[in-house]
């Protein structure tokens, strides 16, 4: 079989969204925000208050809105800037909801079933989940690729999602017999805070959604709310050891070496080398200390622009214009290919 979504050579383009679902966290900043900014300088970045993905759980439409100059808010207070990259709500460039549709009609119900994050989502109660939960991943594929996005930073739980962009840009352009049309995006995963876990149980990862507020840090938490989940956070009675193999059946412990290591821009073991012999009494204050002194300026910088509303939403109004105008070519050439009587 010839690869025929690898034969693209359009311009490079980097993508990606968070859900306006409630408050970032620790995680999310690790495993996506801080990507974004440091990818904003060398990359054409487009980023996305995705709300259409939002709306696959219930969502209260008035905090619907709120949520979403949240998000975008904390896109600014992070550090991307509207002059570099392209920040916008999802809903406001429909195109991605128009080539879901497409991608609808080429992805296979097997490939969604193997979905984990469907099977996380839906619980048992499978029967009872949207439709629109079920087709979360073809509407990611429709995100990115609606603009040709070639990379995409996110954390690892979403590595199956791109994988998934992956096989529909592949057979679209195989089917269609549009060579190279679509580019197979890359996941930009790998480096540290890829996958930070909760602070109640190592084997689970951080999430917005988690009921105890004590599994993660949120962004918008104090200084002492920070400096007291990290206190509170679930480890075991060993000091921490001389190494990272010594860790292997110790999640929790390598969760807190790892956010360390991920906030102070060094390795794993480079914790160990400092704190491997000392107990958590020593190393979970010098944790906090990190934590508080980083998510500080960002959560300052995140209240001022929550405070003005009508400076997110021009934000948000310019970025939509610009998707906008990179879905619309795109669109169209997508309706030409499949036939349509009308490009639209
Ligand atoms: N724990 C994590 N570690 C590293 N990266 C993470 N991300 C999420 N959790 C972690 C990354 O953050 C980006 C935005 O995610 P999202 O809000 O769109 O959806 P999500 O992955 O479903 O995040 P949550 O916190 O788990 O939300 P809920 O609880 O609402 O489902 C993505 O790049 C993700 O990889």
């Amino acid at each position: 079989m010839t690869d025929t979504a690898n034969s693209y050579t359009g311009p490079e383009r980097v993508f990606s969204g968070v859900q306006p679902t409630g408050n970032l966290h620790l995680g999310n900043y690790l495993g996506a925000l801080r990507k974004f900014v440091l990818l904003q300088d060398s990359h054409d970045c487009i980023f996305s208050v995705v709300d259409l993905h939002a709306i696959t759980m219930p969502q209260e439409p008035g905090a619907l809105k709120e949520n979403t100059r949240q998000i975008a808010a904390a896109f600014l207070a992070a550090g991307l800037d509207p002059d570099k990259a392209i920040i916008f709500a999802q809903s406001s460039s429909p195109a991605h909801m128009e080539l879901c549709w497409y991608f609808n009609c080429v992805a296979r119900m097997g490939w969604l079933e193997r979905m984990t994050q469907f099977k996380e989502k839906a619980g048992k109660d499978k029967e009872r989940a949207s439709v629109g939960l079920f087709d979360y991943p073809v509407l990611q594929a429709a995100d990115i690729l609606v603009y040709k996005a070639t990379h995409v930073p996110v954390g690892e739980d979403q590595k199956q999602h791109l994988e998934l962009s992956r096989d529909i840009a592949e057979k679209f352009n195989r089917e269609y017999d549009a060579p190279g049309f679509f580019p197979q995006p890359e996941p930009l995963i790998k480096g540290p805070g890829a996958r930070i876990m909760s602070l109640k149980d190592g084997t689970k990862k951080m999430s917005k959604s988690d009921p105890s507020d004590l599994s993660r840090i949120n962004l918008t938490d104090d200084a002492d709310t920070m400096a007291r989940k990290i206190k509170k956070a679930k480890t075991d009675p060993e000091p921490l050891p001389a190494s990272m193999n010594e860790l292997s059946d110790r999640p929790e412990a390598r969760n807190l070496v790892g956010i360390y290591a991920a906030l102070n821009g060094c390795e794993d073991q480079d914790v160990l080398n400092e704190y491997g012999g000392q107990g958590f009494g020593a190393f979970k204050p010098a944790l906090s200390e990190l934590v508080v002194e980083s998510l500080a300026p960002i959560t300052n910088r995140f209240n001022e622009w929550l405070a003005d509303p009508a400076a997110i939403d021009a934000v948000l109004e310019k970025g939509g214009e610009r998707a906008r105008a990179i879905a619309a070519p795109v669109i169209s050439d997508v309706r030409d290919i499949m036939g349509f009587w009308k490009k639209g």
